[in-house]
């Protein structure tokens, strides 16, 4: 694997992007380092470790860290992705069409093998029917809430884009759906027929040709600018009231752990943006990066900004998320002149913006004496890229080192005492043969023990956790309920009222929050504990007390974000259908009732999909990574009990041959290994 872009050979474009993920370099390095050592490894270790170093060296190779950008329509999402990934105009990105497809772009530094590649998957036979019959999430809470005139108003929207869909389409319509299609290329003529939805009208016919049905788009680019593969998603804008692809923006979000938030310089973040916020408000703030783009269209950007960061973050208080996610302003269109090297691209307004914004830089430190890496520099990319690196080097470029380095360093260990093993056995001329059958059978027994411990102290976490975010939901809408009939009795029925559920959501993260923290510690003391009793055993079996064999326990894996409690539900949309509703109730006592039915109907499912999507699925890949080291530390252990003892002077003819590798080897491994992933992870995750 390559660490560093050789600045030497870029295209001066190349150069800029290599210079904002610059800080990238350092986990490259560590990434490298850890396929050598595997190298070595494998040299030392002959076929023993040869699965598990290579699932190891695919682990490395695969590894692709992801950034989410989401934000509100039209922010330049799209323009920034692509001034992100250094390819201009890869994603097609204008006023019209919109994106409206989830669209991951993997980038990667290396030539070969990973050629450029394209995937479209289209919605299923059930997921279309589906989104039709309810009309979407907007659709199911229409219908709930009795709001007729806007689930027609879904429906209508939505047999408008099946009949677009069909007509675009024609007899491949039903055909299409659930299929994907794979193209060995990648351009924006492509990317356009799938993933972006524009007017007819002044469309070309072959643009969105499919976008209507498609689901997901997944591109594999080249980019030797990067030190290592990343991947980028861009989403289709957040404030849509149509909302049928809300779940699937969710998802996209909870595939990543950074998330990028784009917004418009002149129009900040405001009420419009709740769903946003929504969104944003159960990521940790350590993993959002706000950009505010668009800033060569402010008339005096020099003073415009402070002012816009200011606002952003009363917003962000005044809807209750945490406030301390960096702010970076900047603007794509800059970004992509730069790149093109042709600033004449920006038009004039946005060089009079660049200027204003420039003298109000210089001011602050040195700006670029080249005119691209200047306008690089002012356009927010670099400080995004820096801001982006960071934040993977601390977080998951740090627990992958570690999980990886742990994993290296147990094989180098085995091999240690497997040498000292060899040994003995040549100079007592033994074959003091250990008891496979007896150490696999406690090895079992230990596996056993320590799965039925894991999964107990789960299922009553989880029991303890749905027990939680039940009672949280109980006294939400009984507390709920009292007030509205304190203000039927209080103020009638005229005089409109309203139930923030962000109260209620405040309470099942919490929940959800408390239980991660407690299955984690669970968890990594039962690993602890599992690396101890394996080590114990073995040291056992061979007698080998002091050969320094000392097995580490894996990393625990991350828990998910709880992305899922962003989703709108009907208390958040404060629009018509809420006062009609209100309007609409003949018998004010039945009230209370249909509104606790309403909101139980609108919450459970939110409830049901934290514990089913998150916690359950959490909880069991805590239980399949003890599974999997377990399971690793057995054919290790026995691997070793079960050597060929029979014949001692094949052994020493082999001891002899290998001696010298292995010894050679081990050390390289080591001298490698040293320092990787015991250190860097970042304390706040702890
Ligand atoms: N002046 C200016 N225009 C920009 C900038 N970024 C994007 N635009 C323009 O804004 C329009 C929308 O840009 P997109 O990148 O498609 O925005 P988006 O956020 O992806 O839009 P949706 O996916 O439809 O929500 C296009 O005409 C872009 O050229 C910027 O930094 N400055
Ligand atoms: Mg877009």
């Amino acid at each position: 694997m390559k660490h560093e872009p050789d600045i030497q050979g870029l295209a001066p474009h190349q150069a800029l992007l290599a210079q904002a993920y610059r800080g990238l370099n350092p986990l490259a390095r560590d990434l490298s380092r850890l396929q050598a050592s595997l190298d070595h490894l494998r040299l030392a270790g002959g076929e023993t470790y040869e699965t598990q170093i290579r699932t190891l060296r695919q682990d490395i190779r695969a590894y692709a860290p992801s950034v989410t950008l989401i934000g509100q329509v039209k922010a330049g999402k799209t323009s920034l992705a692509n001034a992100m990934a250094g390819k201009i105009g890869l994603l097609p990105s204008d006023i019209n069409p919109w994106t409206s497809v989830v669209t991951s772009v993997n980038l990667s530094p290396r030539r070969s093998g990973s050629q450029e590649k394209a995937q479209f998957r289209f919605f299923t036979d059930a997921e279309w029917e589906n989104l039709l019959s309810t009309g979407g999430r907007v659709g199911e809470l229409a219908s709930r809430a009795g709001a007729d005139q806007e689930l027609e108003k879904v429906r209508g929207q939505l047999a408008a884009m099946r009949a677009a869909a069909r007509q675009r389409l024609g007899d491949q319509f039903e055909m299409l759906l659930g299929q994907t299609h794979d193209y060995g290329y990648v351009d924006a003529e492509l990317v356009q027929r799938y993933v972006c939805l524009g007017d007819e009208a002044d469309g070309d016919p072959a643009q969105g040709r499919f976008a209507d049905i498609t689901r997901s788009a997944e591109l594999s680019v080249c980019q030797p600018a990067l030190p290592m593969p990343i991947c980028l998603r861009d989403t289709p804008g957040v404030n849509d009231t149509f909302m049928v692809r809300e779940q699937i923006t969710v998802n996209a979000i909870r595939g990543s752990r950074l998330c990028v938030v784009v917004l418009s310089a002149h129009q900040a973040l405001s009420n419009v943006d709740l769903a946003l916020v929504r969104l944003i408000a159960n990521v940790p703030s350590r993993d959002v990066i706000i950009f505010v783009n668009r800033i060569d269209e402010l008339t005096d950007p020099a003073g415009d900004i402070p002012e816009i960061r200011v606002s952003i973050q009363a917003t962000l208080k005044s809807l209750n998320v945490p406030t301390d996610a960096e702010i970076l302003f900047g603007s794509a269109r800059w970004a992509n002149a730069a790149l093109a090297g042709d600033l004449r691209t920006m038009g004039r307004d946005s060089a009079a913006a660049l200027l204003n914004w420039a003298r109000a830089q210089a001011t602050q430190g040195g700006l670029d004496k080249d005119t691209a890496a200047m306008v690089w520099g002012l356009s927010g990319l670099p400080a995004l890229g820096q801001a982006i690196a960071d934040r993977i080097v601390a977080g998951e470029g740090a627990a992958k080192v570690a999980h990886i380095s742990g994993a290296a360093r147990n094989i180098a260990s085995a091999l240690t005492a497997a040498a000292v093993i060899d040994e003995r056995r040549l100079v007592e001329r033994s074959a003091n043969r250990v008891d496979a059958g007896r150490l696999a059978a406690a090895l079992d027994h230990l596996a056993e023990d320590a799965e039925r411990k894991l999964e107990q102290v789960l299922s009553a976490m989880s029991s303890d956790l749905d027990l939680r975010l039940r009672k949280a939901q109980d006294a939400f809408v009984s507390r709920g309920t009292t007030a509205l009939v304190r203000h039927l009795e209080t103020f009638g029925q005229e005089i409109e009222w309203t139930y923030d559920p962000i109260g209620l959501r405040l309470l099942l993260k919490s929940g959800y929050t408390v239980f991660c923290a407690r299955l984690h510690k669970a968890a990594e003391a039962m690993y602890r504990d599992s690396a101890l009793q394996i080590q114990a055993l073995f040291e056992e079996a061979f007698g080998l007390s002091h050969t320094g064999f000392a097995l580490e326990a894996p990393p625990v894996p991350d828990a998910p974000t709880p992305v899922i409690l962003g989703r709108t539900i009907a208390l958040d949309i404060k629009g018509s259908w809420w006062s009609r509703w209100w309007r609409r109730r003949r018998d004010y006592t039945t009230y209370a009732e249909e509104f606790r039915s309403l909101i139980e109907a609108e919450i459970s499912p939110m409830v049901t999909a934290l514990s089913d999507d998150h916690a359950l699925p959490h909880a069991e890949a805590l239980l399949v990574e003890l599974k999997a080291f377990i399971g690793e530390q057995r054919s290790v252990v026995l691997g070793l009990a079960e050597q060929p003892l029979c014949d001692l002077d094949h052994l020493r003819a082999e001891q002899a041959k290998k001696a010298a590798i292995r010894a050679g080897s081990l050390k390289a491994a080591y001298g490698l290994l040293v320092d990787l992933g015991t250190s860097q992870i970042d304390a706040r995750r702890a």
